[in-house]
């Protein structure tokens, strides 16, 4: 995929905010610090386009970006952070509940989860529910460049087992250093837009 453009639009706090021209929606999902922000920027190759952080929990809103006049990757802030406080997590889960419930041009879910560790009970929890509410979900396992080539069958596998993902769900192998996934990725959200 060849990006000749992304921008930034909007940090959205509240429904009223998401934009109106109907493009095609990809979110991404996954715990504070798992590398959704870096995701985006190695699927666009702007380096800092998405805000990243070593400071987990940073993202509390709706990030937008507009990429091609194609589509909009919509960044949701990382769930799981414990050091958030209780308000605070009940805000992040009625922005994100409006937006899986209701949001028209959202075509897929893009759920992300550590290759490192077993998903999470939070991690679990949200694939859930995105099945409950019949989201396409393509489960990225990222940062595989931090363990063994070795290891990652074995690793993707105990992801699968641990979500109990539904065996039509695709997984994808990523890494956002290293690049890896990057074209695979396009082509399941290529897929996803075209229905
Ligand atoms: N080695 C390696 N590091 C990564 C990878 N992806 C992300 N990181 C690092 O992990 C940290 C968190 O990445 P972010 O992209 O900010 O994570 P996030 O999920 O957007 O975090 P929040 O917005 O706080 O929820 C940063 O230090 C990244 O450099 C990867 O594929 N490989
Ligand atoms: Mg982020």
């Amino acid at each position: 995929m060849k990006i000749k453009q992304a921008e930034f639009v909007i940090s959205a706090v509240k429904p009223d905010q998401f934009p109106e021209d109907a493009l095609p929606e990809i979110a991404l999902a996954g715990r504070s610090n798992v590398g959704k922000s870096s995701l985006i920027n190695r699927m666009i190759e702007r380096r800092n386009l998405a805000r990243t952080s070593s400071q987990p929990g940073k993202t509390q809103q709706l990030n937008y970006y507009r990429i091609n006049d194609m589509l909009y990757f919509v960044d949701f802030p990382g769930y799981g952070y414990a050091k958030v406080s209780k308000a605070q997590r009940a805000k992040w889960g009625e922005i994100i509940e409006s937006y899986i419930r209701e949001r028209e041009p959202l075509k897929l879910l893009i759920q992300i989860v550590d290759i490192r560790f077993p998903p999470t009970e939070d991690d679990c929890l949200m694939y859930d529910w995105l099945k409950h509410h019949d989201i396409p979900v393509c489960v990225v396992v990222t940062k595989c460049d931090k363990i063994p080539k070795g290891k990652w069958d074995k690793h993707i596998r105990i992801a699968k087992e641990t979500l109990q993902a539904d065996p039509s769900d695709q997984f994808v192998l990523f890494s956002s250093e290293k690049g890896i996934g990057r074209e695979e990725l396009w082509e399941v959200i290529q897929r996803a837009i075209a229905g």
